[in-house]
């Protein structure tokens, strides 16, 4: 599970992660907690667990390396980019990466993720695979969309966020073949983050064993 740290109070985020880390296979910060902080939290926090930058990176080749580069000398195993915005600038983000991770956008968990990029869902997915990228991001609003986007990818990564929140189910996005779930809101916004942690592990842990 990735816990989505979209905190934007410094000792309240530090508190979440301290309290979860154990249970979490990365964290993931996006810009909420960055602009509420400083750049320095990816550091901080991949001392805790990996770190994945949500900065869902969109621009022209150049931008985007320069970017993907930033991420890496901060210390993060991963980032997620944007698939739009075409092969070239892809390719770009994967080449800065130098072996830290690059996931891919497929189709968004939101309402309004099924105007652009859900019909373009696919493509993006064949786009990652051909780019070189670690895995994909489709979501777990609409399970059957995860079990899609597996035929394509293959052995990439999965990850799946709408779990919770957003009223998708950890065990649901598993089964259709989600890797790891993305989970914010019902962790850091829950009265006892740990508990809550532990119970979508559970319910992961009732379909993957
Ligand atoms: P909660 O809805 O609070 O669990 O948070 C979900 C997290 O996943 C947020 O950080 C979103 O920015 C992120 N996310 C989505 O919700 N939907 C997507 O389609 C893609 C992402 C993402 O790339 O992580």
């Amino acid at each position: 599970m990735v816990l989505a740290l979209d905190e934007t109070d410094e000792s309240r985020a530090m508190k979440v992660a301290e309290d979860v880390h154990d249970l979490v296979d990365a964290i993931k910060i996006n810009w909420p907690l960055v602009l509420s902080t400083s750049p320095e939290m990816i550091t901080r926090l991949s001392r805790l667990a990996p770190v994945i930058c949500d900065f869902k990176v969109a621009d022209i080749p150049n931008t985007d390396r320069l970017i993907v580069e930033q991420v890496r000398k901060r210390g993060a195993s991963g980032v997620i980019v944007h698939a739009f915005t075409g092969a070239d600038s892809l390719k770009a983000a994967v080449d800065a990466a130098e072996g830290m991770d690059v996931f891919v956008v497929t189709e968004m968990s939101h309402p309004g993720g099924q105007e652009f990029t859900a019909p373009l869902a696919e493509r993006f997915a064949h786009m990652a695979v051909e780019a070189g990228a670690a895995g994909v991001i489709a979501p777990a609003t609409r399970p059957e969309r995860i079990a899609k986007v597996r035929s394509i990818v293959g052995d990439l990564l999965i990850l799946s966020p709408g779990v919770g929140a957003q009223g998708g189910s950890a065990s649901d996005a598993v089964s259709m073949g989600a890797d790891h779930v993305i989970v914010g809101r019902s962790i850091y916004g829950a009265p006892s983050p740990r508990e809550a942690a532990e119970r979508i592990v559970a319910d992961i842990r009732s379909v993957k064993g």
